[in-house]
């Protein structure tokens, strides 16, 4: 089957937050999602629930056979196996080991309550949006054709800095 092109965000900020990101990597690739470009890692200070320690972020470009509610699923399913805690004991937005968020799949626009692409915060995020443009920096959003530069001007004040590898 015809593999599709996906964007991911990666994040984490409880535990080995660096361990946590590579066994990430790790299990998409088991997963048959197949990460062709991976930005450096930043480290990003704390969006929406702002007392929460400060966060790693990456971005990655991956090909994979599945569907957006598929790639949900599995996505899901590695945030498990990392330790991610969900339901009445997990602050929403707050710290997690793990954090996969699909940003962006092939051009495809869909709102459902279990999964809406393009993210729809993506664009007020320097956290996603700086990673993001390293690995894709000729990219538009797929509903307003803007370049994502365009938006990275505005989100400037967010606290981050890149990691040295
Ligand atoms: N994720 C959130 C909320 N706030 N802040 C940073 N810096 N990085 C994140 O990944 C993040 C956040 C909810 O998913
Ligand atoms: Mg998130
Ligand atoms: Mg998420």
């Amino acid at each position: 089957m015809a593999h599709k092109t996906v964007y991911l965000a990666l994040g984490s900020n409880l535990g080995d937050r660096r361990f946590n990101l590579r066994r990430a990597c790790e299990a998409l690739e088991d997963a048959r999602v197949h990460i062709v470009k991976r930005s450096s890692i930043y480290e990003t200070e704390p969006r929406d629930v702002t007392a929460q320690p400060w966060f790693l972020n990456m971005a990655l470009a991956c090909e994979t056979p599945y569907f957006p509610l598929q790639l949900l699923a599995i996505s899901q399913r590695i945030e498990r196996d990392l330790g991610r805690i969900r339901g009445a004991s997990s602050v929403p937005r707050g710290p997690r080991t793990l954090d996969i968020d699909i940003l962006l799949f092939q051009n495809i626009v869909m709102d459902t309550p279990r999964l809406t692409i393009p993210h729809p915060r993506m664009l007020d995020r320097r956290f996603v949006l700086e990673p993001l443009s390293e690995i894709a920096p000729h990219l538009r959003h797929p509903q307003t054709k803007d370049l994502l530069a365009k938006y990275l001007s505005r989100v400037a004040g967010q606290k981050l800095r890149r990691i040295e590898l």
